[in-house]
């Protein structure tokens, strides 16, 4: 039975917006199975919205963090309302069984080769099953590829639990589309996209999230299009950026400034969405997503041509990266071998403290290959520092690359990089102002400019 009721080129989504009543949230029991940056803001919005709530995890570590309210990149809302909140949070999964609503948000990464890495949605699965009550409804919230559901979470879910899907319990898929340090956007506004198997799964998923966010929530047909649409929104995200990493290696040949282009065509008010170039993809959703329909298309005879070349583009760009540098000290009558060279930023983006899949770390590795120094800082991953302060660190360098653009990193003029005698810059995230170098002692490159 299709939702989709087609009216024109394009299908039209039906949107629905009807909340469920506060005093039954109240009875009804929400379990988070996963508190990292998608689960624990859902908990607390889920408790915020009147809902009893679980918080299942099985870090040990991550638990004693939220016990202390001292968890980094949650919003100050998120860090007021966690000090407050009557969340059992436990490692427990006994925790589970009396839950009405149970939500998987565990981290779906890949294995070193690109292939997909279930076990943590598998484990999750299993511990869910193992508790399931009749009658409660499974939402995944994981990135996954289309077929994950119907082919590996749910046949878990019947096997631990003895329960059918459809008649003894509820299962609709919604991925989940936190994006970190976002301030404009948050768990409770961001729109979201459900789909199930059928229309009680579908309207039981429905009615619990327009009764927690202050969003737009859309169905689609079924359980493969939930999961190709995360899919496809990060696939399409990381595309447009290997195009623009594209465009950076051949203007920089060209002595074409690409920000200035990109900057311009932005002007274009339809037809045209600004990406930007840089040392390369980090984050645990756009280099990795696109790996997981890649290997499905091709289990299903499909090889994604297109969709594997601008993961090659990007993951050449800290290798680009370290090129920028060594041609820049050939001007300056240096080599990479004994060069010091101050490492700005380990963390994928900006005034973020997440560093999964993040570039600066492959840029290091290549950079102590070539027989270089490195000296490490980032603001907000101060364990990983070889010296305490960006101050101690420039002082032990002659160059510097930065791989994060993060806020504290804009703030470094030439005046102030000369003062440490630092003569060459290779900025990866284009984030210092290029104009003023061109009159100063300093060799500046960016990435595309
Ligand atoms: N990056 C570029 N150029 C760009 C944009 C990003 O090189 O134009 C790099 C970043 O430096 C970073 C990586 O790509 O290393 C990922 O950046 P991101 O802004 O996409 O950040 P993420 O990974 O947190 O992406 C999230 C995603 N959200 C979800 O998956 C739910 C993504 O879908 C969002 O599009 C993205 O946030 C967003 O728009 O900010």
């Amino acid at each position: 039975m299709s939702n989709t009721t087609t009216t024109s080129a394009r299908p039209k989504l039906r949107t629905t917006r009807h909340s469920t009543a506060k005093q039954s949230r109240k009875e009804q029991t929400v379990a988070i199975v996963g508190l990292g940056y998608v689960g624990l803001p859902l908990a607390l919005l889920c408790e915020e919205r009147g809902f009893g709530v679980i918080g299942f995890d099985v870090d040990q570590a991550k638990l004693n963090a939220l016990k202390s309210a001292s968890v980094p990149d949650l919003s100050l809302h998120e860090q007021t309302r966690l000090k407050k909140a009557k969340i059992k949070f436990s490692n427990n999964q006994r925790v589970l069984k009396d839950a009405d609503i149970v939500i998987v948000c565990v981290p779906t990464p890949v294995f070193e080769d690109h292939t997909p890495d279930l076990r943590p949605l598998k484990s999750a699965s299993r511990s869910v099953g193992l508790q399931l009550k009749k009658g409660a409804l499974v939402i995944i919230e994981s990135t996954v590829n289309p077929g994950v559901c119907e082919e590996v979470v749910i046949p878990i879910l019947e096997r631990t639990s003895g329960l059918k899907v459809e008649e003894d319990f509820y299962f609709a898929h919604c991925p989940e589309r936190i994006n970190p340090g976002d301030v404009n956007f948050s768990v409770a506004t961001i729109p979201r996209v459900v789909g199930a198997r059928t229309k009680p799964s579908r309207d039981r998923a429905v009615n619990f999230y327009t009764s927690v966010l202050d969003a737009e929530v859309v169905t689609v047909s079924d359980l493969k299009e939930a999961e190709s649409v995360k899919m496809v929104e990060n696939a399409f995200r990381d595309i447009n950026i290997a195009f623009v990493n594209e465009l950076a290696m051949s203007f920089d040949k060209l002595g074409i400034d690409l920000g200035h282009v990109i900057d311009a065509a932005s002007t274009k008010p339809f037809g045209f969405m600004a990406h930007y170039p840089g040392c390369g993809v980090g984050g645990h959703c756009i280099p990795v997503d696109p790996y997981y329909l890649i290997d499905y298309a091709k289990k299903n005879g499909f090889s994604h041509k297109f969709i594997k070349s601008a993961r090659e583009i990007n993951n050449n760009m800290p290798d680009y990266t370290v090129r920028r540098l060594r041609q820049a000290l050939e001007l300056a009558g240096r080599s990479l071998s004994g060069e010091r060279v101050a490492l700005l930023g380990l963390a994928y983006k900006k005034d973020v403290a997440d560093s999964r899949e993040s570039p600066a770390f492959v840029i290091a590795e290549k950079l102590i290959e070539a027989g270089a120094h490195i000296v490490r800082y980032d603001p907000f991953i101060s364990k990983e520092n070889d010296y305490l302060t960006l101050q101690d660190t420039l002082s032990a360098v002659d160059s510097v690359v930065i791989a994060t653009d993060h806020s504290l990193f804009k703030t470094l003029t030439p005046e102030i990089l000369e003062q440490y005698e630092i003569d060459v810059v290779i900025d990866g995230r284009n984030c210092l102002d290029k104009d003023q170098f061109t009159t100063s002692s300093i060799v500046y490159r960016g990435i595309g400019r």
